[in-house]
């Protein structure tokens, strides 16, 4: 049975994530945070900015799903040291340990710049909402350069929102089903012709942002479509949410900054001159 280490492992998607996949890999499961153990799991403790508990924890895993680092918009240092530091000291340790296989959770942050009325696939150029989006970017960046120089394979997840149900209306273009999110990462974990590759972590949503052809083509069959919960999710929906917030796919990330206006990310309408 292969090893899988599982970095963040004590947040939301990784508790989703071993339950789905329990009995099917080792499961080595790492976090700053305590970890409460199920059968079978085994944990190394670790802080991903410290390269040598990273070293300590890669050791001998056949394959890294990292989850690992700050998961919402944050102030510079925290995003810097975990996401950014922290994804480094993973790709490096992991090339330095000889373990070529890299599951990298990146989200829809790093496009949550585009628009709602927009499909995007995985060739779009990154348009980040924030600093969190931004770090998501440089660790699939990270990861086209150690695919081509020391041919690491790895798998970049645009994750949506990984919850046994959307929780709102948002969500309901970029829902993840815990069963539909551990099939994505089987496939990462075991395709035998993974080089370098984005792929979105949603379910085959109908009000889908997304064009997850290349998922697809690697063998991704969602289960789960959000919008068997739609009726009821939009019932819930209260008036007054501020409006800017559904003006880009990031939704309130797009706002998560001082002064922040995300308007001005809107193209500009040239007015007629008279
Ligand atoms: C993410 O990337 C976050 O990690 C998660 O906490 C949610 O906010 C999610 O995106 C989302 O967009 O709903």
């Amino acid at each position: 049975m292969k090893t899988i280490l599982i970095t963040g492992a004590a947040g939301g998607v990784g508790t989703h994530l071993r339950r789905e996949l329990a009995g099917q890999y080792n499961l080595r499961l790492s976090d700053i945070r305590p970890v409460k153990l199920a059968a079978g799991e085994i944990s190394m403790p670790g802080d991903i900015a410290r390269m040598a508990d990273m070293r300590r924890v890669i050791r001998d895993a056949d394959a890294i799903v990292h989850l690992g680092g700050f998961a919402v918009e944050g102030p510079w240092d925290m995003i810097l040291r975990a996401n950014i530091a922290g994804c480094y000291n993973i790709f490096e340790a992991a090339r330095e340990n000889g373990v070529k296989r890299i599951l990298f959770a990146s989200s829809n942050h790093a496009t949550g710049f585009y628009r709602p009325d927009q499909t995007i696939d995985h060739r779009v150029y990154p348009k980040p909402d924030s600093r969190y989006g931004l770090s998501k970017v440089f660790g699939e960046q990270l990861g086209s350069l150690y695919s081509d120089k020391y041919g690491m394979q790895v798998f970049c997840m645009r994750i949506g929102n990984v919850n046994f149900a959307p929780a709102d209306k948002r969500r309901l273009s970029i829902w993840v089903s815990p069963r539909d999110f551990a099939q994505l990462v089987k496939i990462g974990v075991e395709h035998p012709e993974i080089r370098f590759e984005i792929v979105y972590g949603v379910s085959g949503n109908q009000r889908s942002w997304y064009d997850n052809s290349n998922a697809e083509r690697l063998g991704y069959r969602p289960q789960d479509d959000a919008e068997a919960y739609a009726a009821a999710v939009l019932a819930k929906e209260r008036p007054g949410v501020d409006p800017r917030t559904e003006t880009f796919q990031g939704g309130t990330f797009v706002l998560a900054e001082i002064g922040g206006d995300p308007s001005r990310a809107l193209p500009k309408i040239r007015k007629k001159k008279r």
